[in-house]
């Protein structure tokens, strides 16, 4: 095993890798920007190095920088976390070339996964379902239109080098391809510095269900089970749960697709394999996601598995510490990401000092958070504060957990997303799960739609967002009603 990691990251998924390695006694060595010195990060790790101003290109991506730290202090392992620098496979040929074990895939596997089209490919030649469309990069806007017409429209124009969500357009018919296919082209050149565009069938209404695996360096491949991860606005996730519900028979299917995907890039490593989910619960293979992912914590509640571990042992070269055989559901887990930024201003990111701090505790509760009382909050990075996750025997018991622990938390000094938390789990189709990727943009960001509600505070709520949402000016009054959560900051500010 390692003698010391250095952890080239920051914010709670920093602290939880500092976590793992003060239960292994581990060395953790954390690296901090001028920012983040009031950061959990920075104050919990056994060693903390500056390495730069705010701005991440001249810190946390920071490459030399980072490998020549590494070297100097010693460490033998680089944990990349998620983000910066965890998919770059320029990065993971820099640790290999220092001697330095990279706590992760391989590049081939991060660059095969990253070149959409590739992986459309290698995943169609490996049995995978992929969604109806092109393997190749489009090269005219004459085969593009051919090629729609083949899969019928609504259809999708992707960049090969994007991926969660950037540089994708929608096509409703003939007579928009052309502008598109051009404006499309355009953004990511912009974006990737790769012009390349390929089509897919556009899947209406889907869910996102993504697949938990662990691949070691010996060719051995488990599953964790699936998350639902549809609750999103923007690409940008809010809540998470696993299992979700779908039955034994597309579990059985969707996670054996999900191994064989792994294997096809020869991944080791922790990796979410994401599909799309339709009405008729047909899935499609969407991209791989060769990293640690944010929502990882409910699926180690489900399984017991300690996923980072299993990273650190993946990348010593050990074996798999469990075999498939071994491992079951255990009840159910809710994760709900808690960001600086309000809801009711456009979900504008807030910045400051937390004033005042209170973690929510009890049965059933996990919180992974970067910041405590006295942290500042800046405009440079992700305005994720911390991930709360609640476990259960079932997904009432979770939900009701969370419900309590997000009526518990007390932070002041930013705004927080926790009242527009609560209102999502109070909303009908979020507790009888029929819900889609268009859930937010559907029920909270327009029309009226979801006034029927019978509950009062889900209803003044809802009414006051809509009417934000419409430039209205903002109530105070009604602002704090929203949730039972704001009834202590009154008290203390009065
Ligand atoms: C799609 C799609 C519908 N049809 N592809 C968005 C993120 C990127 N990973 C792929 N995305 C989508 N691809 C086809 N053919 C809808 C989305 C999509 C989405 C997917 C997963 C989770 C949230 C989403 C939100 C909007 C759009």
């Amino acid at each position: 095993m390692f003698n010391k990691i250095l952890i080239a990251n920051r914010g709670e998924i920093a602290v939880r890798i500092i976590r793992l390695c003060r239960d292994l006694g581990i060395t953790s060595a954390a690296i901090y920007s001028d920012a983040d010195k009031t950061s959990q990060h920075t104050i919990l790790a056994d060693e903390s190095y500056n390495i730069g101003p705010a701005v991440s290109a001249e810190s946390y991506l920071n490459q030399k920088k980072i490998i020549n730290l590494a070297k100097d202090i010693g460490a033998d392992a680089i944990h990349p976390g998620y983000g910066f620098f965890a998919e770059n496979s320029e990065f993971i040929e820099a640790c290999e070339k220092a001697n330095i074990t990279f706590i992760g895939p391989s590049s081939y596997s991060v660059k095969m996964m990253g070149n959409k089209t590739a992986a459309r490919k290698l995943m169609n030649d490996h049995g995978v379902k992929i969604v109806p469309g092109t393997t190749k990069p489009l090269t005219s806007v004459k085969e593009g239109m051919k090629e729609s017409k083949r899969i019928g429209f609504p259809v999708l124009l992707k960049a090969v080098a994007g991926g969660g969500g950037k540089g994708m357009r929608k096509i409703n018919n003939e007579s928009e391809f052309e502008s598109a296919f051009k404006a499309t082209k355009r953004e990511a050149l912009n974006a990737f510095s790769n012009d390349d565009i390929y089509l897919e069938k556009f899947i209406e209404q889907p869910k996102h269900i993504e697949v938990q695996i662990l691949g070691d360096k010996k060719g051995n491949y488990i599953h964790l089970f699936e998350r639902e991860c549809s609750i999103q606005r923007r690409h940008q996730k809010i809540i998470e749960e696993a299992p979700s519900s779908i039955d034994e028979k597309t579990r059985a299917k969707i996670t054996r697709t999900a191994i064989n995907a792994a294997k096809a890039c020869k991944y080791y490593n922790a990796g979410t394999v994401e599909f799309l989910m339709d009405k008729n619960n047909n899935f499609y293979f969407l991209e791989m996601n060769t990293r640690l992912q944010v929502e990882h914590p409910v699926t180690e509640f489900i399984t017991g598995i300690d996923i980072v571990k299993e990273q650190l042992a993946i990348a010593a070269g050990n074996k798999l510490s469990i075999k498939q055989s071994e491992l079951k559901i255990n009840g159910h887990a809710l994760e709900c990401r808690i960001y600086a930024e309000d809801a009711l201003n456009n979900f504008l990111p807030s910045t400051g000092r937390i004033v005042h701090y209170k973690a929510p505790s009890g049965p059933g509760v996990r919180l992974d958070s970067g910041f405590e009382q006295g942290s500042e909050i800046s405009i440079y990075y992700d305005p994720l504060i911390s991930k709360l996750v609640t476990s259960g025997a079932d997904r009432e018991i979770s939900i009701n957990r969370m419900k309590r622990a997000l009526n518990e938390y007390q932070i002041a000094g930013v705004t927080t997303n926790i009242p527009f938390l609560e209102l999502i789990l109070e909303h009908p189709s979020f507790i009888n799960g029929s819900f889609d990727i268009n859930f937010i943009e559907n029920e909270f960001l327009s029309g009226n739609n979801f006034l029927s509600e019978n509950s009062k505070e889900f209803e003044e709520a809802a009414i006051l967002i809509s009417a934000l949402l419409k430039n209205k000016p903002v109530n105070g009054f009604v602002k704090n009603n929203i949730a039972n959560n704001n009834r202590w900051q009154e008290q203390m500010y009065e």
